[in-house]
């Protein structure tokens, strides 16, 4: 079978790759979300390497593998960028969330690409972006269609990256289908990570995602297509557990379809060795045209993925930092600066891979994390007894993993669980700016407050008069005191101050409401 065959199975026959739909929260119409570029072109509990997990919590040799991969690592990941290179473009199965037709430069959604590269193209690219962002530590190929699918094109560059580039991790995301014919190639190029999206482990269940894949030089249909894919996703995964790949299970969670039953496949890829599971939403907006956009198939608002979430704990390692990534992604995981790096401008550039420069960058990263756990230990020391009570706070910043982004600015809000026991990271949550060229944007704001609105508390390094008064009247309290403080200190500093003042009853304590997650938001101004 050639990639020129696959790419004809596509055009025939590929109707669509993911989005969100309108839905009433609060009062205000909001989109909830479709799927991730390493949702095979698109989703990881145990709480979580994904989450927090650290040296002491893995062998040496699997540390020294996850932390410096912004995936693998939710610490990591305030800290170190990846990117991906478009090399891939055919798939070998549809799925009902996928139209990989349809792009726009300013979303941040899978399966979507502004210029698809050759191997030559994406090495150049990759070298380009190392020597301008030193931080940028792991290479993917994440579609925009399946890695695997385009096997010439996708080993040839891991190839020559693995030459050129020595010290970048390599990365690889694929629905799983051909995942067992390619697994002595995957380890020949020291491909520590592969992700596997996995949305289910029924074929009952996956009929309802899978109209066809292509197999064997046939298309094939319905039950037997699921059964043929389930068989082929978990034979791939215990083949890369047996070589010792880390592998990472990604699920796109659509409501009224496989919700519920992600937990059996968390315990289903747990049992052979996935070393996270990252559970994503459903993004399906009609106007990306994909099967389930155009049903009026919803995605998931932030309780019910949570839920889900929380209910695999104990399971699969899980991952809860996934930004549903374009396949041409580049720069930390809340960003995307692949506008800076298209073909034109990289021959533009004058490339100076220096190997030295990098380490030294990276050496500051490194005394700047240990700062950071210093900071967390300190304030958790301070901390009372924990009685069980939870809160969400959400958390503007710009990286290094400190409050330090103004609310105005912040195109996504980090969201922290704060007990007495500590802070846990549970997500993201993408927003408009609301400030639009020095002034602020009111219509973005009930968006805003939607999107935080399961949040007691928001901590920014500056906040205008007008949003900080809209957010008190909504119930979220806007907090400048921490700016350019570590997150985790922050929160837990934070926390002690309200239960200070629920003691005192100078407040009381109410809970929050649901909110609503926005995929394919803008990412740039
Ligand atoms: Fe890319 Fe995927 Fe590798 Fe990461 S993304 S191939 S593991 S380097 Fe990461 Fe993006 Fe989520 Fe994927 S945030 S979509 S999990
Ligand atoms: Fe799209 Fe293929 Fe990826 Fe499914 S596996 S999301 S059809 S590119």
């Amino acid at each position: 079978m050639t990639n020129q065959t696959y790419e004809t199975e596509i055009n025939m026959a590929h109707p669509t790759a993911s989005s969100s739909t309108l839905k009433l929260l609060g009062g205000i119409k909001v989109e909830v979300a479709a799927p991730s570029a390493c949702v095979t072109s698109g989703g990881a509990g145990k709480s979580s390497c994904g989450s927090s997990a650290g040296p002491g919590d893995m062998p040496p040799e699997i540390w020294e593998k996850v932390k410096n991969h912004p995936c693998y690592s939710e610490e990591a990941h305030h800290h170190y960028a990846r990117m991906h290179v478009a090399v891939a473009p055919a798939c070998n199965i549809q799925c009902n969330y996928c139209n990989r037709k349809y792009d726009c430069s300013n979303e941040s959604r899978p399966g979507v690409v502004s210029q698809k590269l050759t191997p030559d193209q994406a090495v150049k690219k990759v070298l380009a972006v190392a020597s301008e962002i030193p931080q940028m530590t792991v290479l993917g190929i994440a579609g925009p269609g399946d890695a695997l699918a385009n096997p010439k094109k996708t080993f040839e560059t891991f190839r020559q990256l693995q030459e050129k580039a020595p010290d970048i991790k390599l990365c690889l995301s694929t629905n799983g289908l051909a995942l067992p014919d390619y697994v002595d190639e995957i380890c020949r190029y020291n491909i520590d990570h592969v992700t596997i999206t996995i949305n289910m482990v029924d074929p009952g269940v996956g009929e309802k995602i899978y109209p066809w894949i292509f197999y064997n030089h046939k298309r094939i249909h319905g039950r037997e297509a699921a059964q043929i894919l389930t068989e082929r996703q978990m034979l791939g995964l215990e083949m890369l557990t047996k070589r010792g790949v880390l592998t990472k299970v990604n699920s796109v969670l659509i409501p009224g379809i496989n919700d519920r039953h992600l937990i059996e496949v968390n315990k289903a890829v747990k049992a052979r060795g996935a070393f996270l599971h990252n559970i994503m939403p459903l993004i399906s907006e009609a106007e990306h045209g994909t099967v389930f956009g155009l049903s009026g198939q919803r995605g998931p608002t932030a309780q019910e993925l949570k839920e889900v979430q929380d209910a695999c704990m104990g399971g699969a390692n899980l991952m809860r930092h996934c930004r549903q990534c374009r396949a041409d992604a580049v720069g930390l995981l809340g960003e995307d600066r692949s506008n800076e790096f298209t073909l034109e401008q990289v021959e533009k550039m004058e490339v100076v891979y220096d190997l030295d420069k990098r380490r030294a960058y990276q050496q500051k990263v490194e005394a700047e994390r240990a700062a950071q756990a210093a900071a967390k230990a300190a304030a958790l020391d301070a901390q009372p007894v924990d009685d069980g009570m939870k809160v969400l706070v959400a958390v503007a910043t710009r990286g290094n993993g400190r409050v330090n982004e103004h609310f105005g600015h912040a195109h996504e809000f980090q969201i922290y669980e704060v007990s007495g026991s500590g802070t846990a990271f549970i997500g993201h949550r993408r927003v408009d700016h609301y400030c639009q060229g020095g002034w602020g944007e009111d219509d973005a704001l009930p968006s805003i407050v939607t999107a935080i609105n399961d949040c007691h508390a928001v901590l920014v390094s500056k906040i205008g008069a007008c949003p900080r008064d809209e957010l008190k009247a909504a119930g979220i309290e806007p907090v400048e005191r921490y700016a350019h403080e570590f997150i985790e200190k922050a929160a837990i500093s934070w926390f002690a101050e309200y239960r200070e003042r629920l003691a005192k009853g100078e407040i009381v304590h109410q809970p929050r409401g649901d909110a609503a997650i926005r995929q394919g938001a803008r990412v740039a101004a």
